[in-house]
């Protein structure tokens, strides 16, 4: 066993019960990873883990002594930056961006380079184990990889013989193994799938797709020169090679607009920063559009070849005059105007950016058709300093292995997809509603819940509704790296190898397959994902939908048809394709065309161009909560990470500092915020950077994970503030449609912190 345990009560051996609590004492931090000495994990089982063979001699004799850099792919966030791995006598000593890769360009970020601290985290999950008290008792039994999965298929099975497929849950969060995750699903035969995207960028995505065909467009940054960022946060909400664009447009006079009710790093790269009023940017592009339209600003050629529905498109737009809006958005309509048409001169070169976490209110869907429809107007599309259709995902079409087709689901789905939700796409989903359904039984009653990579106990507002939905399942299993919240709460806990011991199916970048590589042998007794649902395939009968022995009989399969040497991509990390043709003007759409109207918003009953949706406010003495990143986390995941945690330990609620003089709130003092549904006690950061009318909570921290030593009692959750609301047409959560009220801690309140 490794050397750092950084406890001293010993390691729980195979069949022993202990509590977590106590096993994972608090704090003691390993020194500096080159003082770490890994050791090879005791062997799963008799399950092959696919790292021996193919591999790259990395401790070997010849390496004895000096270090070695070995290409792979970073896993800290959804960006999949290339990274170059240093590793020492089978140490990772550091970790580097990979220049080859256009998604880190050289560099990492601060998520990126705290790698190592995922690797060498004393609280990982390092055994396969069972729980052996009440749920959340901290009690579990160390058990076989053999157990644990014998244990997950029968309880799989049980559910699906007793009350059918479709009682079993299954989600998971974007990740390059999803591909055999969504095999388990469907092969099992349940339609209940749930993704984080209803969480974050459903608005912008749906909109993108009916308007244009394509989900996530990207900017073309060499050639822009007006760029307006709706709630676009890309200093701090960080898309590593996106980020590094925007800072080189802000060095080279690029001009930046940005609208975000509070001033964040991103904002403070911009020429201009516009307060708006939370959930009323769709006024603010109604009005922009109504300017550009009226004043005949647009590029008539683009409009008349590519799109339909113009002329609806005009008629709508007469009533939102920058007037009518400034009254909406609190910026005025001088500032509307002169923007529409400083934007519009600028065109093709200017682009309304399609933003990420769109999930603010629910008109939020609307916004984004109106951010999509402006880029329209601009004829932007394709062009130098435009939209790019390619987003930073895309890239050549792989091989794959044969599989059997799927069996027919004919269930309905719990999260209301499509039956209530008719324009959300099946892979998408609403995942808030599953939890929902969980709770009220309908349409029918869920019984299960499995797991991956995805934590959300801690991402779905209404954390207590969650986590009763949580206890009240007759099955609950996670498949982490860390013992996170959700893991937590279950029956059984499947740990992965980190992203650097493991490997992952290719993961496509431009014109380029990146290879992500185990660059350390796995620490303790761990398995890549791909074979972990092997495993649960093969127990459940569906070995057929899982047809590799070893992770690299996938990568194998991808690669096929690129004539490529399988130990060269080992070496080198990547292959170069042939860059691909230049694209039509054709647009994925039911017309063909960029759906300025859109024909399938009629088809469901509303409007086919964005109208005014007025978004609800906070009564008289309460806040609009906002919520969003920081630069040194990722989501509900980085907080036990020892290196990030010293960048940035908490999360402080930001309030304006004239309301926090009215309310007689200090800097750094305790308060008491309180939503409908959910009360913490957080720490005052006072500060001028916010709209009086708003707090904000980064998200992120307040984890109920006792197992996380450095992450437990750090911050508060805002999920645990967060009401329910979500948009009927997109799916997406409204986030910022909380208000709450901030007040004091006073002292008859007990100070325990969070209190939801
Ligand atoms: N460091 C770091 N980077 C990340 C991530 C991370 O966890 N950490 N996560 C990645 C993921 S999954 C995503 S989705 C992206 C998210 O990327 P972004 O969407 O850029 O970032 P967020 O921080 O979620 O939210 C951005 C801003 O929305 C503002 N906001 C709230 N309500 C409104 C409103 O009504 N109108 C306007 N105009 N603004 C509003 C908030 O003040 C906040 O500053 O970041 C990605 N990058
Ligand atoms: N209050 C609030 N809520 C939000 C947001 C917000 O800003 N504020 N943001 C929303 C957004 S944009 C998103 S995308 C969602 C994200 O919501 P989730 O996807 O639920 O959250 P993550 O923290 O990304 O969960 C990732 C989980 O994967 C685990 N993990 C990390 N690496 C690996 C690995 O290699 N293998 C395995 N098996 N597990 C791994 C982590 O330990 C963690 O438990 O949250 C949404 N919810
Ligand atoms: S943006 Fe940062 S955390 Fe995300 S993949 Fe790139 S380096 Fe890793
Ligand atoms: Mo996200």
């Amino acid at each position: 066993m490794p050397k750092q345990s950084h406890s001293k009560i010993p390691t729980p051996q195979p069949g022993e019960t202990f509590h977590w609590n106590r096993y994972f004492t608090r704090r003691q931090f390993i020194k500096g990873s080159a003082a770490v000495l890994a050791t090879a994990a005791a062997a799963a089982g008799g399950i092959k883990t696919g790292f021996k063979e193919n591999q790259v001699a990395y401790a070997s004799e010849e390496t004895s002594g000096k270090t070695v850099a070995i290409p792979t792919i970073c896993e800290n966030c959804v960006w999949r930056c290339g990274a170059i791995a240093y590793v020492k006598d089978g140490i990772l000593t550091k970790l580097e961006g990979n220049p080859e890769h256009p998604n880190s360009r050289g560099k990492l970020c601060p998520r990126g380079n705290a790698g190592i601290k995922v690797l060498y985290d004393p609280d990982r999950l390092q055994f396969p184990m069972i729980r052996a008290g009440e749920r959340g008792s901290g009690l579990w039994r160390r058990v076989s990889w053999e157990e644990a999965l014998d244990f997950t298929a029968e309880n799989m099975q049980r559910i699906k013989d007793e009350h059918g497929p479709e009682a079993m849950i299954m989600s998971s969060t974007h990740n390059l193994t999803q591909p055999y995750f969504e095999n388990l699903l469907n092969a099992f035969g349940t339609p209940n799938y749930g993704t984080q995207r209803s969480l974050c960028f459903n608005a912008m995505t749906i909109a993108f797709t009916y308007t244009y065909g394509i989900a996530q467009p990207g900017v073309d940054y060499d050639n822009c020169r007006y760029i307006i960022y709706t709630g676009r946060n890309l200093a701090e909400a960080i898309s590593n090679s996106e980020t590094q664009k925007m800072m080189e447009f802000a060095a080279r006079g690029g001009k930046i607009v940005v609208l975000d009710p509070r001033f964040t790093i991103t904002a403070s790269k911009a020429v201009e920063w516009l307060p708006v009023k939370p959930g009323t940017d769709l006024a603010f592009f109604l009005a922009v559009n109504h300017v550009i339209v009226t004043e005949e600003l647009y590029d008539r050629d683009f409009i008349e070849k590519h799109t339909v529905g113009f002329e609806k498109l005009k008629e709508a737009l007469q009533s939102y005059s920058p007037e009518w809006a400034a009254e909406r958005c609190e910026i005025d309509a001088g500032t509307i105007r002169r923007i529409a048409r400083e934007f519009a001169s600028y065109r093709p070169a200017a682009v309304a950016h399609p933003n990420w976490r769109t999930s603010n209110f629910r008109n939020s869907f609307q916004t984004q058709r109106a951010i999509a429809i402006l880029n329209a107007l601009m004829g932007n599309w394709g062009k130098p300093g435009g939209l790019t259709p390619e987003g930073e995902e895309s890239g050549p079409e792989l091989g794959s292995l044969p599989q059997p087709p799927y069996p027919k689901v004919r269930a309905p789905r719990l999260d209301g997809v499509p039956w209530k939700y008719p324009l959300v796409p099946l892979k998408y989903g609403v995942i808030q509603e599953i939890r929902d359904a969980l709770l009220t039984g309908k349409p029918y009653q869920g019984k299960g819940w499995l797991v991956y990579r995805q934590n959300p106990l801690m991402s779905i507002p209404e954390r207590r509704k969650t986590l009763t939905a949580l206890k009240n399942l007759d099955f609950l299993a996670v498949i982490d790296i860390l013992p996170n919240d959700t893991a937590y709460y279950a029956d059984v806990i499947l740990p992965e190898s980190t992203y650097l011991e493991r490997w992952d199916p290719i993961a496509p970048a431009g014109n380029k397959l990146f290879l992500r590589q185990p660059v350390v042998e796995p620490l303790y007794d761990t398995m890549s994902g791909l074979m972990i649902l092997k495993e649960l395939g093969k127990r459940l009968g569906l070995e057929d939908y899982f047809p590799y022995e070893k992770e690299q009989d996938i990568i194998k399969a991808q690669i096929a048809p690129f004539n490529i040497d399988f130990d060269e991509l080992v070496k080198k990390g990547f292959y170069e394709v042939k860059e691909s043709e230049d694209h039509e003007m054709h647009f994925q759409t039911k017309s063909g065309k960029v759906e300025i109207n859109s024909s399938l918003l009629e088809s469901v009953g509303e409007p086919g161009v964005p109208v005014w949706q007025e978004p609800p406010a906070p009564p008289e003495g309460q806040f609009y909560l906002l919520t969003g990143k920081v630069a040194q986390h990722s989501q509900f995941t980085t907080q036990n990470n020892q290196w990030l945690m010293e960048l940035t330990p908490d999360n402080p609620l930001w309030i304006n500092a004239a309301v926090a003089k009215r309310l007689g709130i200090k800097d750094n003092q305790k308060v008491v915020v309180e939503s409908k549904v959910g009360k913490v006690i957080s720490r005052a950061n006072v500060t001028e950077a916010i709209r009086p009318d708003c707090v904000f909570l980064a998200a992120g921290f307040g984890h109920l994970s006792k197992a996380l030593t450095i992450g437990y009692g750090a911050g508060v959750s805002n999920s645990a503030l967060h009401e329910t609301n979500t948009d009927k047409l997109s799916g997406c959560q409204a986030l910022s449609e909380t208000f709450v009220t901030v007040k004091p801690l006073n002292s008859e309140e007990i100070a325990g912190g969070e209190t939801s």
